[in-house]
C-alpha cells in the first residue's frame, strides 16, 4: 500500500548497517537488532532516507560504504556522526543507564547524571538539524525509540514543518514514575513537538496521557474513538497505540522449510526428552532471566517426575556488555545456571542448556520449532518479538506460551497464552508444570488461536496503521489492527477445563 506522496524519511539512534575497523580499514558489517527487521518490510511499498550513528568512523569514510551499502535498496543512508564521548553519555549514559531502567520501573538502577542530560540534548539536536538537512514538505520523518524523544521539539526549532512521527518501542511508565525524572517536563514538550506519538499498548498511551495531565496543566487532551488529540504550544499531537508485531509469512515460512525441520527434529533427538522449555532474550535485566531460572528451579523441587523430562533451553545474546549493571546481570544469571546444574545434572540429563552467543536465523527458527515451551517473563517489556516469533514458527500448531503479563505482547497474545506474574516464581513453577500435562487438543485450540493474531496483525498492518494516522489530514484513521487484537471481548481461554492435577501423567 502507497501511502506517502514524499519520501519516508527513517531517523533511529543506529543504522540497519554498522561501519567498523576491522584491521585498521573501516568495513560494513550487517545490521543486527529487532528494528531493521521489523521496518524491513515497510520498505517495499516507499523509497526514502534512514539517518542514524553509522560507527564509530569518520564521516568521509562512510560515505562510500554506506553508498555501497544503499545498492540494491529502496533506500540510501545519511549518517550522524557522533564523537566516543557523545556515543558514551548519550547512548549508554542517557538512553540506557536513565531512560532504560526509569521507562522499565526501575528507578534503583537509574545513574541521573547531569551530564549525561547535557549530551542527550545537544546529540537530539544534531539528529533533528541532520534531518532537517535532509528533507522536504511531502516527506514524512518516521523517529524511532527512546533515544530521540527531544527531536520533536528541535525539528520544529530549525523551522522543518514536514511532518513527523514518532514511536517509542518500550513502555512509557506511570506518572509516580516518569516524575522521578528530573527534565520530566523537556521530554514531555520533546514528545509533543512531534505530530504522531505512537506507543505498543494502550497502558502505554494512557500513562503518557496521565503524565501530561500531571506535569504539563496548559496542555489540552480531547478523547476521539481510536486516539487522543493533545494541544501544547499551538501544535497538535495525536497520540494512539499501534503494537508491532512481525513478518509473519516470513518467519513460518521459513520454520516450515525442510532445513529449519531437520534441525529441529535434530535437536530434539539430541535432547531426547519429552519436554523442551525455550527462553531467547538479550542479556537484560528488564527479561527476568533470574526469575525464570529460579522459577525453573521451583519445578524441579516440586515436580521431580519431571526430572530426566525436560530440559530449559537458555539463550540469552550478549549485550550492552560495557554496562555495569549488564556485567552483573550476566554474573548473576552464570552462577544461577550453574548452581541448578549442579544440583540437579544426572547422567544423560543437564537441566539448562545455557547459549550466550547469537545464534543465526535458521538455528534461532530450529529452537523455536523444536520447544514445546516458550517462557517469555519480562518484568516490564514494550511488546516482546520473541513471544509472536515462537507462535509463528510452531508450525505443528502444538506449542505452549507462557508469558508476562507485563510485557506488551500480552495484551494480544492473552487468550491463547498462559499469562503469568513474573515475581510469583511459584506460579511461573506452576506454569509450566500445566504447560507440561496440557492435553494435546488443548495445545492445539491455544496455539491456533495465538497464530490467527500474530498472522492478523503483522509488522506490515503495524506500519500501515502508523503511516496512515500519520498522514489522515483530519486526524481520523481506522483503529490499529494490533490494538483491535488487544482489546478482543471476553474472558481468559475457554478450553481450560483441564487444569493439570498432580497424578496427570506426563505424555
Ligand atoms: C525492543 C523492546 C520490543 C534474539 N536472540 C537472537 C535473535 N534475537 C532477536 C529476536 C527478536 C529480537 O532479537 C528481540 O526482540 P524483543 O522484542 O524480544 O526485545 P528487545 O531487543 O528488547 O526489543 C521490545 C522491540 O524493541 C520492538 O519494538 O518488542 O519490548 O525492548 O527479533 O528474534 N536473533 C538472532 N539470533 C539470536 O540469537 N538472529
Amino acid at each position: 500500500m502507497k501511502l506517502l506522496e514524499g519520501r519516508l524519511i527513517n531517523v533511529s539512534n543506529r543504522l540497519p548497517v554498522e561501519i567498523k575497523n576491522r584491521g585498521g580499514k573501516p568495513r560494513l558489517t550487517a545490521s543486527a537488532g529487532g528494528l531493521a527487521s521489523a521496518l524491513d518490510s515497510i520498505w517495499r511499498h516507499h523509497h526514502g532516507l534512514w539517518i542514524g550513528w553509522a560507527g564509530p568512523v569518520e564521516a568521509e569514510a562512510a560515505i562510500p560504504l554506506l553508498q555501497k551499502a544503499a545498492r540494491g535498496r529502496p533506500y540510501g543512508f545519511r549518517a550522524v556522526p557522533l564523537s566516543s564521548q557523545e556515543i558514551s553519555k548519550f547512548y549508554a549514559g542517557f538512553a540506557n543507564e536513565i531512560i532504560w531502567p526509569l521507562f522499565h520501573d526501575m528507578p534503583s538502577r537509574c545513574n541521573f547524571d547531569p551530564e549525561y542530560w547535557e549530551v542527550y540534548q545537544r546529540v537530539n539536536r544534531k539528529f533533528a538539524q541532520a534531518t532537517a538537512d535532509s528533507v522536504n514538505g511531502k516527506d514524512f520523518i518516521w523517529a524511532h525509540d527512546y533515544h530521540l524523544m527531544l527531536m520533536g521539539h528541535y525539528l520544529r526549532e530549525t523551522g522543518c514543518t514536514t511532518r513527523a512521527g514518532f514511536f517509542l518501542h518500550i513502555p512509557f511508565p506511570a506518572p509516580d514514575m516518569f516524575e522521578k525524572l528530573p527534565w520530566r517536563k523537556n521530554i514531555l514538550r520533546g514528545l509533543l513537538g512531534y505530530h504522531l506519538l505512537g506507543f505498543q499498548t494502550d497502558r502505554d498511551r494512557f500513562n503518557f496521557l496521565s503524565c501530561v495531565e500531571r506535569i504539563l496543566p496548559a496542555a489540552s487532551s480531547e478523547r476521539e474513538q481510536s486516539h487522543n488529540i493533545v494541544a501544547y504550544e499551538n501544535h497538535r499531537t495525536t497520540v494512539a497505540t499501534f503494537p508491532i508485531s512481525i513478518a509473519f509469512d516470513e518467519f513460518a515460512g521459513h520454520a516450515a522449510s525442510h532445513d529449519v525441520e531437520a534441525a529441529a527434529n535434530q535437536l530434539r533427538r539430541e535432547l531426547s526428552n519429552n519436554f523442551m522449555v525455550l527462553g531467547v532474550d538479550r542479556m537484560d535485566y528488564t527479561k527476568g532471566i533470574p526469575e525464570r531460572l529460579k522459577a525453573f528451579r521451583i519445578l524441579l523441587h516440586r515436580y521431580p517426575e519431571l526430572r530426566h523430562r525436560v530440559t530449559f533451553v537458555l539463550v540469552v545474546v550478549p549485550s550492552r556488555e560495557d554496562i555495569k549493571e549488564y556485567k552483573a546481570l550476566r554474573r548473576e544469571v552464570e552462577l544461577l545456571v550453574s548452581q541448578i546444574n549442579g544440583e540437579f545434572t544426572d547422567a544423560g540429563w543437564v537441566p539448562i542448556h545455557y547459549i550466550h552467543r547469537n545464534l543465526s536465523r535458521k538455528q534461532l527458527l530450529s529452537y523455536y520449532r523444536a520447544a514445546d515451551i516458550g517462557l517469555i517473563t519480562s518484568l516490564k517489556d514494550g511488546m516482546n518479538l520473541v513471544a509472536k516469533e515462537f507462535c509463528a514458527a510452531q508450525i505443528d500448531e502444538q506449542g505452549v506460551v507462557i508469558i508476562s503479563e507485563f510485557a506488551g505482547a500480552a495484551a494480544e497474545l492473552r487468550h491463547g497464552a498462559l499469562v503469568v506474574n513474573p515475581n510469583d516464581l511459584a506460579g511461573v513453577a506452576e506454569a509450566i508444570h500445566r504447560a507440561c500435562v496440557m492435553p494435546v487438543e488443548e495445545k492445539r485450540a491455544r496455539m491456533k488461536l495465538l497464530r490467527d493474531v500474530v498472522r492478523t496483525y503483522n509488522v506490515q498492518g503495524w506500519a500501515e496503521s502508523f503511516l496512515e494516522a500519520a498522514l489522515s489530514p483530519d486526524g481520523h484513521f481506522r483503529r490499529s489492527s494490533g490494538a483491535a487484537a488487544a482489546s478482543i471481548e471476553g474472558s481468559d481461554f475457554p478450553l481450560v477445563a483441564s487444569s493439570a492435577t498432580e497424578d496427570q501423567r506426563i505424555a
